[in-house]
């Protein structure tokens, strides 16, 4: 090099950027890709970051593969989105013995020992499906006598788990409120569409209103009971999870009827929190996102501003 030129341009690590590697899930559903889009912006955008990226293609095995990359690469920080919540406790105490913090997005681990992550930056998942039952009850009536079926995320996921607890939880207060069929679609469109072909064909009239764990299955499931020859939003109620702006164009379209928003643009406080760790400042155990219920007219007014 030049001789004058700054650390960088002699190969040595530039110093005072702070390189974080991301294990990310995959590209399951327009929410995923959505935060993935928020996070690359961030490493390309922020002078102070550098990112270095990998796809597990919904597989956990990758994602540890890539933790024990990042931890050979030496990165500042691990950032990690846990497709399934056990698992983690080998490869996260190679982190803790390398001295790398691991940040938790989107998804929760179950660890005995809670050291072995710094934060979780996400939603309150079981709040979520709580409100997926409260706003559905609203809707219906909270005396009806209503079958619901249960379209379910990923198997082990604490999104999964959380918003099935969450929404079982809220529907005590509705008697007349039954879970007639409940299987996980894993979070996409395609499995969505599968899983709500087989509940129509099993009982389809007496189907009153489905609760899918993410929009993208909820999209699925409405074009199953279209294709069955119901009308979607009016003969079976829609209630799902994420806020994705399909699910926003389909409640103007009257086919669905509520989206329970779960924020996806994590770049920020990721980048956020990586620099308070530089700094050595103490972090929150639990960064949590915040977030809104949209239906009817809310949902069509907000359309037009939505970001993902
Ligand atoms: C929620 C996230 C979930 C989304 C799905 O934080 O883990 O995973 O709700 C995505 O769309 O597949």
């Amino acid at each position: 090099c030049n001789g004058g030129g700054s650390a960088a341009s002699e190969g040595k690590k530039d110093d005072k950027k702070i390189v974080i590697g991301f294990s990310q899930i995959g590209a399951e559903s327009g929410w995923r890709t959505a935060e993935t889009k928020s996070i690359k912006e961030m490493g390309k955008n922020d002078p102070e970051i550098e990112l270095k990226f990998s796809d597990a293609q919904q597989k956990q095995s990758n994602q540890i593969k890539a933790i024990r990359s990042f931890i050979a690469q030496k990165v500042d920080v691990i950032a990690l989105a846990p497709v399934v919540e056990t698992g983690w406790e080998k490869v996260l105490r190679e982190a803790k013995r390398a001295k790398i913090p691991v940040v938790l997005l989107d998804r929760r681990i179950k660890v005995d020992d809670d050291s072995l992550y710094t934060t979780f930056i996400g939603s309150d998942f079981i709040e979520e499906g709580k409100n997926a039952a409260k706003y559905l009850a609203n809707l219906i009536g909270p005396d009806k006598k209503v079958n619901i079926v249960e379209l379910q995320g990923t198997v082990g996921a604490s999104a999964m788990i959380e918003r099935q607890k969450g929404f079982a939880e809220q529907l005590k207060k509705y008697p007349g409120y039954k879970i007639k069929k409940s299987e996980t679609a894993d979070f996409t469109r395609s499995k969505g569409k599968e899983v709500m072909e087989a509940f129509l064909k099993a009982d389809g009239k007496n189907i009153d209103a489905v609760f899918a764990h993410n929009d993208d299955m909820a999209m699925g499931a409405i074009q199953a009971i279209e294709e069955y020859g119901l009308k979607s939003g009016k003969d079976i109620k829609i209630v799902s999870v994420d806020g994705i702006k399909d699910a926003f164009q389909a409640i103007k379209d009257g086919k669905s009827n509520i989206t329970v928003e779960c924020n996806p643009l994590l770049g920020p406080q990721l980048a956020q929190v990586a620099k308070e760790l530089r700094d050595g400042k103490k972090v929150d155990k639990w960064i949590k996102s915040k977030e809104d219920v949209y239906e009817g007219q809310k949902a069509i007014d907000a359309l037009p501003d939505r970001k993902y």
